[in-house]
């Protein structure tokens, strides 16, 4: 196996003997030969020639082609089987469409056998791609697709859909077969970014599905009752869940990136949804024996459960593990959620973890509504600056470097975040400025958008360009919904953005000179240069 998608990937290079994250040898190389396949089905469906009898409706096609893709992203799937049916999907689809005459070999690649496959045979491996700057730009694209994919998975189960953005994740895949010059690459990672633009703002339209948020404190306690806990990004399925829970005595509660339902109006209707519960993803394995009932994965990020809590994982949507029980979705689009009920039942009520309450809730609309005021404290001089500091968590000790951060910012500079990130800062005793809390949280890392709007809206109104705002941005990264949030940005136009706690070990190092030509591209470093690179203090 050979991945680098994530922050954590060995050594800084690349995961080659079992991930770091948990992924074994063979699902790395499946989900590989499933991203191979995909690539050959996108380039049979783009270069089809005038009149060619292809399939008439890829509804369907294009939905799994979504789900699929999201799959391979970090933490999601670690079910090698699940993948098997995946790439026996792919080719079908992808031989639904008659071969085109001179299209590459790989376009109609059928594996010889397992073994070719979990090593890796064939290309069919993104070290097969020899130039070393053709590789890196590939792969930043094919991380960026994946973060698309996870993006477009949420809003389309709110009821979003968006062609154009479909065909720009066929327009990516494909452009793995093609030729193209390194300019050429450069331009599609860039607009890459730009279709982020459009995925963000379609999924801040679906989020409004359970309306606007207001900024709003979460209880982190617990009650007396068995409960269900709820992680990952899946709305609808909590909504799901909560609707089959309601007077069965059974408790839900949230954890990491699903804290921001607390501050949809929609969620505050359930009086079963008692709070949120543990920190981010990358402290369940402390955290989540100590809940005591049945654990939902919506999304990622899940990390392969030791025995102890192993037979209360259940997973729906893209999310797999061998052993799991597994929710699948009914052609209605709804789930039965009573095997997860009917087992929290017969557990215990959580313990507590006693820890602080914390706020979120502070999108777009909830902090345009107090613009008058923020503006009014920029012009006192009493806000003087706002960091964005979005992005993941991760387990590694280096990350503590953000918790740092957040404590060294100078009492008149505001932390905007979004995402798991936050995690390492959200309970330090920040206050506020006159009453403006000094870490606004705009919930999940699918609601980055809600930064950029309130970057330019303040940019508007301060009749100034976004990169002259008193505006610094500190991103912690860790998968690939990061990769493209963090190219949405670069095609915003927003420049000196300073990323860490390690760059994408898929950057060479003449593309990390291009990013840093063309757009400032900082990696971080220690708290007190940082602070001063960033024009903080
Ligand atoms: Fe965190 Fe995980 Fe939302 Fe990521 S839960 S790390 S960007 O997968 O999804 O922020
Ligand atoms: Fe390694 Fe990250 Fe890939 Fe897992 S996802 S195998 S940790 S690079």
């Amino acid at each position: 196996m050979f991945c680098q998608q994530c922050e954590e990937t060995a050594r800084g290079l690349g995961c080659t003997a079992g991930g770091v994250c948990g992924k074994d040898n063979d699902t790395a190389c499946y989900q590989d030969a499933v991203n191979f396949a995909l690539s050959g089905l996108a380039y049979r469906k783009i270069h089809q020639p005038a009149g060619a009898k292809v399939p008439a409706n890829t509804v369907q096609q294009d939905k799994d082609v979504v789900a699929i893709l999201f799959s391979t992203l970090t933490n999601v799937n670690f079910d090698k089987e699940r993948f098997k049916t995946y790439l026996k999907t792919i080719i079908s689809y992808r031989d639904a469409y008659p071969k085109i005459s001179g299209e590459p070999k790989q376009c109609s690649w059928i594996p010889a056998s397992e073994e070719d496959i979990v090593h890796l045979e064939g290309g069919i491996g993104l070290l097969a791609i020899e130039d070393e700057n053709e590789r890196s730009l590939f792969s930043l694209l094919l991380f960026g697709l994946k973060g698309m994919c996870a993006y477009y998975s949420h809003a389309e189960a709110l009821g979003k859909t968006d062609a154009d953005i479909v065909a720009f994740i066929y327009k990516g895949l494909a452009s793995r077969f093609e030729k193209h010059s390194i300019e050429e690459r450069t331009a599609l990672v860039l607009e890459c970014g730009k279709m982020g633009v459009k995925m963000l703002a379609l999924l801040d339209e679906a989020n409004k599905y359970y309306g606007t948020t207001a900024i709003t404190k979460v209880h982190c306690g617990v009650g007396t009752k068995p409960g269900i806990l709820v992680t990952g990004h899946d709305l609808k399925d909590l909504e799901m869940l909560l609707e089959q829970t309601k007077g069965t005595g059974v408790d839900v509660y949230t954890h990491g990136e699903m804290l921001v339902a607390h501050a949809h109006p929609d969620f505050a209707k359930y009086d079963n949804l008692i709070g949120n519960y543990g920190t981010s993803w990358a402290n369940q394995k402390d955290e989540f024996p100590k809940f005591g009932g049945p654990i939902l994965f919506t999304t990622n990020c899940l990390v392969p459960p030791p025995e102890e809590y192993r037979k209360k994982i259940f997973t729906t949507g893209s999310v797999g593990f061998a052993g799991a029980v597994h929710i699948p979705e009914k052609a209605d689009g709804s789930k039965d959620f009573s095997e997860i009920i009917a087992m929290a039942k017969k557990c215990k009520a959580p313990q507590d973890l006693k820890l602080t309450d914390v706020t979120t809730g502070a999108g777009h609309d909830a902090v345009l509504a107090a613009a008058p005021k923020i503006l009014q404290l920029i012009k006192e001089k009493k806000i003087r600056r706002f960091v964005v500091m979005a992005g993941c968590d991760g387990r590694h000790k280096e990350r503590a470097y953000y918790t740092e951060f957040a404590k060294a910012l100078p009492k008149d500079v505001i932390i905007l975040t979004a995402g798991c990130a936050k995690f390492r800062y959200n309970r330090l005793d920040l206050g506020d400025i006159e009453g403006i809390p000094r870490v606004l949280d705009a919930g999940q890392c699918n609601d980055s958008y809600s930064l950029v709007v309130i970057a330019l809206e303040l940019a508007k109104v301060l009749k100034t360009d976004v990169n002259a705002l008193p505006l610094s941005f500190n991103i912690a990264w860790y998968e690939q919904k990061a990769i493209l949030v963090f190219l949405t940005l670069l095609s915003l136009g927003i420049k000196d953005i300073m990323i860490g706690p390690n760059l994408p070990a898929c950057v060479s190092p003449d593309v990390l000179n291009t990013l840093v030509k063309l757009f400032g591209v900082q990696p971080n470093s220690t708290v007190e240069a940082d602070l001063k690179k960033l024009h903080i203090v």
